[in-house]
C-alpha cells in the first residue's frame, strides 16, 4: 500500500513518517520510505528514495534567482514531473509531502503522484497543540484534500502525547458526537457548523479520526487498524 502524509506546516509529517515506518518494520512489514520535501533540511528516518537528490529548493533558489515562493512553485512543477521508483519488495510504502500543502495540493504534483499510483491511502495530520476550536475547520481540510486528491484520506490528529487523557476523552467525545457540544450553546458560528455537518453527513460516512503521537507512538495500532479498513473497502482483503 502506498501511504501518502500530507498536513499542513509542522504538523508532524515527517516525523510520523519516521516512526510509523519503525512501527510497521516491527510489525514484521517490509516497509520503504519516500522523501517528496525538496525543502526540507533534515529528516528524522533514512529514505530509500530521495527527491533531494534530484532537486532541492535551495538549488533552484540560486539557478534560476528566485525567492523562496517562486522556488518552491518551480520545485512542485518539478515533482509533477518526477519518476519514482517502484518498490514492488515493499508491503507498506510511506510518502513524505512537502511542508507547503498549499501548493502540494492545489497544483499538478499532488494529484498526479497520487494518482498514478495504485492501492494509495492519504492519511490527513492535524495538530492537536493547535486551538482544538477548530476541529471542524480541520476536518473540512482533511475533505478538501480527499476532493481534491481522489484518493481515499483518513483525518488523523496528532500530537496526542501533549493533551492529559482528559483532554483527549473531551477531543474523542466531540469527534464521535459534535451536535450535542453545537447544542449546548447557541453562537451562529455553532449553528453554521451544525448545518455543513449535516449536510457532510450524506456524502461523507463519519470516519473514526485516530488520536496519535508521531512522537511517543501513541495510537499507532489504531492506525494500522485504519489502514486495513482501508484496503478492505477496497476490495483487497488479503
Ligand atoms: N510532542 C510532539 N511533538 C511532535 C509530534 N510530531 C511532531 N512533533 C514535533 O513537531 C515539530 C514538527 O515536526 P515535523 O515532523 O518536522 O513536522 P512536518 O509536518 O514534517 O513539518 P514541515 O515538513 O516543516 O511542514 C518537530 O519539532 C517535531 O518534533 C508529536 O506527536 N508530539
Ligand atoms: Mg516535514
Amino acid at each position: 500500500m502506498n501511504v501518502f502524509v500530507l498536513g499542513p506546516a509542522g504538523s508532524g509529517k515527517s516525523l510520523l513518517t519516521g516512526n510509523f515506518s519503525s512501527y510497521l518494520a516491527r510489525e514484521g512489514y517490509r516497509v520503504r520510505l519516500v522523501n517528496l520535501d525538496p525543502g526540507v533540511l533534515s529528516l528524522p528516518y533514512r529514505a530509500d528514495f530521495d527527491v533531494r537528490k534530484v532537486f532541492t529548493v535551495e538549488e533552484i533558489m540560486r539557478e534560476k534567482g528566485l525567492g523562496p515562493n517562486g522556488a518552491i512553485l518551480e520545485a512542485m512543477e518539478r515533482l509533477a514531473n518526477l519518476s519514482l521508483p517502484s518498490f514492488e519488495d515493499a508491503d507498506y510504502v510511506l510518502y513524505d509531502t512537502p511542508g507547503q500543502l498549499e501548493p502540494f495540493l492545489f497544483r499538478e504534483a499532488g494529484r498526479r503522484i497520487v494518482g498514478s499510483l495504485e492501492d494509495c491511502c492519504c492519511l490527513f495530520l492535524g495538530d492537536l497543540s493547535t486551538p482544538r476550536r477548530n476541529l471542524l475547520g480541520f476536518y473540512l481540510y482533511a475533505l478538501t484534500a480527499r476532493y481534491t486528491l481522489e484518493a481515499e484520506t483518513l483525518a488523523v490528529l496528532n500530537k496526542a502525547d501533549l493533551l492529559t487523557p482528559e483532554e483527549r476523552e473531551e477531543v474523542k467525545r466531540f469527534l464521535e458526537n459534535p451536535t450535542p457540544l453545537f447544542e449546548a450553546s447557541a453562537s451562529l458560528k455553532d449553528e453554521m457548523d451544525r448545518e455543513i455537518l449535516n449536510a457532510l453527513k450524506d456524502f461523507f460516512p463519519p470516519q473514526r479520526v485516530p488520536l496519535v503521537s508521531a512522537e511517543t507512538g501513541l495510537g499507532f495500532e489504531e492506525l494500522l487498524t485504519l489502514l486495513f479498513e482501508v484496503k478492505c473497502t477496497c476490495g483487497d482483503l488479503t
